[in-house]
């Protein structure tokens, strides 16, 4: 299986627990802004049976404010020092930029999430040289303005080509393929009628066999159907990472874990039986 060796088994479903230590991050209120706060929320993910924690400090909401390179460093280079020094789970680094990339690997950072696929300056051939496991993410557009008029010919097929396009660029640039994730974006760049078209066809994202990690938990996908709040989107949250593993997705990006792991158990024996 891909990644047994260096990484993780994903021939079953793994979840990936959201730590958000941005002091603007939507869904969490930025309740978990401090370090202490952080690591106590990290803690309570894993014993809920996450296998990853992905600390983030630079909100990628609608409309959310750019962070500069120094207040991204000061708010994830700690929390992931301590989560790789107190944790056995692989923590992963939720940024764009290069310096970010490098200096979260030296700290610990096991895994690169880059919702612009790694497409800032520098960022590939950083996270060639630090040598972890990459997820690209697809994004129409940039997250200030990504929501004012997303458009596609054809949303599977253009988010298909787009992932295969940065796949290509990763290995010219030396990152094995085996070190490669895709995921389709859920709510970047994409209307209400793009997020639903390309959950129901998940199963035709697909880029060189490559694993896909899914994030929908808590997004305004759910809450716009469904008419709710952010802290009222548990049952929709793991309604869609079912689907999503269903068609296919072998990590889910979630805030809800012990929700999740069970949600991930049940498929896991449904795959295997
Ligand atoms: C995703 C993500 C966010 C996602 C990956 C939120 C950082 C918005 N969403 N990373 N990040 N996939 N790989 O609602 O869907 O969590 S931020």
């Amino acid at each position: 299986m891909l990644f047994k060796q260096t990484f993780l088994d994903l021939s079953v479903p793994r979840v990936m627990g959201i730590l958000n230590v941005t002091p603007d991050s939507f869904s969490d209120g930025g309740h978990y802004n401090s370090l202490d706060q952080a690591l106590y929320q990290a803690e309570k993910m894993l014993q809920d049976g996450a296998d990853f924690i992905d600390v983030g400090g630079e909100s990628t909401r609608p409309g959310a404010k750019n962070v500069s390179e120094q207040d991204e460093l000061d708010r994830v280079i700690p929390v992931i020092e301590k989560l790789h020094e107190h944790f056995d789970t692989v923590v992963s680094v939720d940024t764009s930029k290069a310096v970010v990339m490098t200096e979260a690997v030296k700290a610990g950072a096991g895994l690169i999430n880059d919702v612009r696929a790694l497409r800032e300056p520098g960022a590939i051939k950083a996270a060639a040289a630090g040598n972890v496991p990459v997820c690209l993410m697809h994004m129409q557009g940039q997250p200030r303005t990504m929501q004012h008029s997303p458009s596609y010919v054809d949303v599977c097929a253009d988010v298909v080509d787009f992932l295969s396009e940065r796949v290509e660029a990763c290995i010219t640039e030396g990152i094995k393929s085996d070190q490669i994730i895709i995921d389709p974006g859920f709510g970047f760049g994409k209307s209400q009628q793009h997020n639903f078209q390309l959950l129901g066809e998940l199963e035709k994202i697909s880029v060189q066999s490559l694993p896909m990690l899914v994030g929908i938990s808590r997004k305004s996908m759910l809450g716009n159907l469904l008419n709710r709040d952010v802290y009222e989107r548990l049952a929709a949250s793991i309604t869609a990472a079912t689907i999503s593993m269903l068609k296919g997705a072998c990590i889910i990006r979630v805030h809800d874990v012990k929700e999740s792991v069970d949600a991930a158990k049940i498929v896991a024996a449904l795959l295997k039986g």
